[in-house]
């Protein structure tokens, strides 16, 4: 597999260090009660947001889920804002009225996400037909997890994308589980096998592959804006903690330990870091590196909870 150019694997570090940060200070500050919405944290899950960062143009759009945060950050969606919006603050890029599941933030083209599992794939397809009809070839992101292609409008969808050439992105990310049932006891056959079925175009990614994950998404998204019709992507990946909250839940053990240990040892950030390093990144610019986005992220987290705090006061 041809490399990647040492200043994309950079940006792939920076997002993912930069989502990771983000999510670990939500999950350490949590409990203080001042985040009153519920959180579906994508520790673990920073691959995705790395990639479309990197392939990052505001005219792109994304719809997701529950689980936004990587998505809404990758996109570029402020930082600020999103903090202000876990707590409920009128700043919040939802004015504060719709919490962690409810992020927009239309400048950089992410335009929702919703706690409803797969309310936003119809929106996404509903938007890629607009730019199809403004005869831009811009596409659409539309983000799902593998509980939501249970969802009859997933397969609706997939087929009217299908039959007018839509320039609709789908990706799964593929944990494994819906809350805490496994996807053998929830699906009778290959995700695959289902998608072929609509002749629609599909990519498959495992044990984070960034490198492949990387060519794989730019021949896409050349094909996307040739306008070949939609493609599907799915990516297995891990949460760290559990389905809602910020704790570990490894002690239910709902996933095995083989499981858990398996995707401690591909971690995407210390995949990252080891490549940089045999790249002859200095050890050093890369300690550098995360502390500054340590700090931006801990200022933006620090500032919201003031403002949340002297709101509290009132
Ligand atoms: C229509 C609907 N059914 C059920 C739920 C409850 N629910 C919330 S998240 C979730 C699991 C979704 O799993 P998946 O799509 O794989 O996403 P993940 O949480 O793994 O990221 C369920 C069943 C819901 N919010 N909406």
């Amino acid at each position: 597999m041809t490399k990647i150019k040492p200043d994309t694997l950079i940006k792939l570090f920076k997002t993912a260090h930069y989502v990771r940060a983000v999510e670990q200070v939500i999950a350490d500050n949590y409990n203080n009660g001042l985040m009153r919405c519920p959180t579906h944290l994508s520790l673990g899950q920073e691959l995705i947001p790395a990639i479309i960062n990197v392939f990052k143009d505001n005219k792109d759009l994304a719809v997701s889920t529950h689980r936004a945060h990587g998505h809404y950050l990758g996109k570029g969606g402020s930082l600020d804002r999103f903090f202000d919006e876990l707590h409920g603050l009128p700043s919040g890029c939802s004015s504060g009225n719709g919490g962690s599941m409810h992020l927009i933030d239309m400048s950089v083209g992410f335009m929702g996400s919703t706690a409803i599992v797969g309310n936003t794939i119809p929106v996404g397809v509903g938007l890629s037909n607009s730019l199809k009809l403004d005869k831009v070839n811009n596409f659409v992101y539309i983000f799902l997890g593998d509980g939501a292609t249970e969802e009859g409008i997933f397969y609706e969808s997939l087929h009217y994308a299908k039959l007018n050439s839509l320039p609709c992105f789908f990706i799964i990310e593929n944990n494994e589980f819906s809350v805490y049932t496994h996807i053998k006891d929830r699906q009778f056959n290959k995700l695959r096998e289902r998608i072929d079925g609509f002749n629609v175009q599909y990519f498959f990614n495992d044990n984070n592959d960034y490198c492949k994950l990387y060519w794989d998404f730019r021949k896409a998204i050349e094909k996307i804006r040739l306008g070949e019709g939609p493609i599907v992507f799915e990516i297995m990946t891990h949460r760290y903690r559990e389905h809602c909250g910020p704790n570990f839940d490894d002690q239910l053990n709902y996933r095995s330990k083989n499981f858990i240990e398996k995707w401690n040892s591909i971690d995407i950030i210390e995949l990252l870091e080891e490549d940089l390093l045999n790249s002859n990144y200095e050890k050093d610019k890369i300690i550098n590196m995360k502390t500054n986005i340590n700090e931006i992220v801990n200022k933006s987290y620090f500032r919201s909870r003031e403002l949340r705090i002297k709101q509290n006061e009132k």
